[in-house]
């Protein structure tokens, strides 16, 4: 089996790859983005898996159900509410039928397995975590906010000095994810944001110390090509973590925790020059990374199973 740790849009294009060419999968997903709105409980990267694995994506944006109409939030605009998070009608089904379940008292994982089960998705989508914890903007005039709000309300348009998560020392792995992760021959982290997307999850307690006894099945993928982010706020995450924004900062985070890393074939220059030499106990590796077509996430899958999986 191959475990994906994923969140956000980078991570899907991943998954949705090695789910048409390999099948045996299993994604545990960050939950800090996690936020309460209207009342509802929305999951985000929960639901991009979700959504993208049943064909349901909006593919062009990388999040919400496509070809969804907006009646909705149109609607709480017109009358004076909060409308900045772009909840689509058909989307907001999700959020109200998970909102129910939870207050009847399910767990989020069980409700993610209803959810996979009702989008004919037959492989194990877990939440990293089932106790709430979100990630939160420290800004420079020390504010802070939830990460939704900062990039999506106020346009990531305010400087940052600090990134946390709240409530994540109540935040503990869940058995099944402890069992996936050993029965696993490789795990793989997604080429999502490093801070906001896989940092979260790695930052649980019981979650890093599995993780950090699992460390020669790990393979961690750049979300870096020529050192710029793919895609999102990366850099400037990174930096509010005073991690240097770059495919050496990207190293020397995950140095602790794998000894395979892929980066674009771009970037490679610089790690002949510099970074394999303070690094020499990880395997560096070069190939386009770019999942911007089906063709190239298939291909991509392809080069993960073949170099880590069957080697
Ligand atoms: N991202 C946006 O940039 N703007 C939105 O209005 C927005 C709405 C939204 C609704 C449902 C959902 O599942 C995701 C949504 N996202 C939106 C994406 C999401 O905020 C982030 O990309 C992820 O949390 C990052 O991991």
């Amino acid at each position: 089996m191959i475990t994906i740790l994923a969140g956000g849009t980078g991570s899907v294009k991943l998954v949705r790859g090695l789910y048409k060419e390999f099948k045996n999968i299993a994604v545990i997903s960050n939950v800090a983005d996690n936020f309460w709105f209207y009342g509802l409980y929305i999951c985000p990267d929960i639901d991009t898996i979700i959504y993208g694995l049943g064909n349901n994506l909006d593919k062009k944006k990388g999040w919400g159900v496509k070809g969804d109409s907006f009646n909705f939030l149109n609607y709480m605009k017109d009358i004076g509410e909060e409308s900045w998070f772009g909840l689509g009608d058909r989307d907001l089904t999700t959020h109200i039928i998970r909102t129910k379940l939870l207050k009847e008292g399910k767990k989020l994982s069980e409700i993610t397995d209803f959810f996979a089960k009702k989008y004919n998705i037959p492989i194990k989508i877990i939440p990293a975590s089932n106790t709430h914890y979100e990630t939160h903007i420290i800004t420079k005039d020390k504010k802070e906010m939830h990460l939704q709000e900062f990039w999506i309300k106020y346009k990531g348009d305010i400087p940052i000095s600090d990134i946390v998560y709240h409530n994540i020392e109540k935040a503990q792995i869940t058995e099944t994810a402890k069992k996936i992760l050993q029965n696993s021959k490789i795990i793989v982290f997604a080429p999502g944001n490093p801070i906001t997307s896989i940092g979260s999850i790695l930052n649980i307690k019981s979650f890093n110390k599995a993780l950090k006894s699992l460390k020669e099945k790990v393979v961690v993928i750049s979300p870096f090509i020529s050192n710029k982010a793919i895609s999102g706020p990366t850099e400037t995450y990174m930096k509010a973590k005073e991690i240097e924004p770059s495919a050496q900062g990207l190293v020397d985070f995950y140095s602790e925790y794998a000894n395979e890393m892929v980066f674009s074939n771009k970037d490679e220059i610089g790690f002949r020059e510099q970074i394999s030499k303070n690094h020499q106990n990880i395997n560096f590796h070069f190939t386009n990374i770019l999942m911007d077509t089906p063709i190239k996430e298939k291909n991509f899958a392809k080069y993960i199973i073949s170099n880590f999986y069957n080697k």
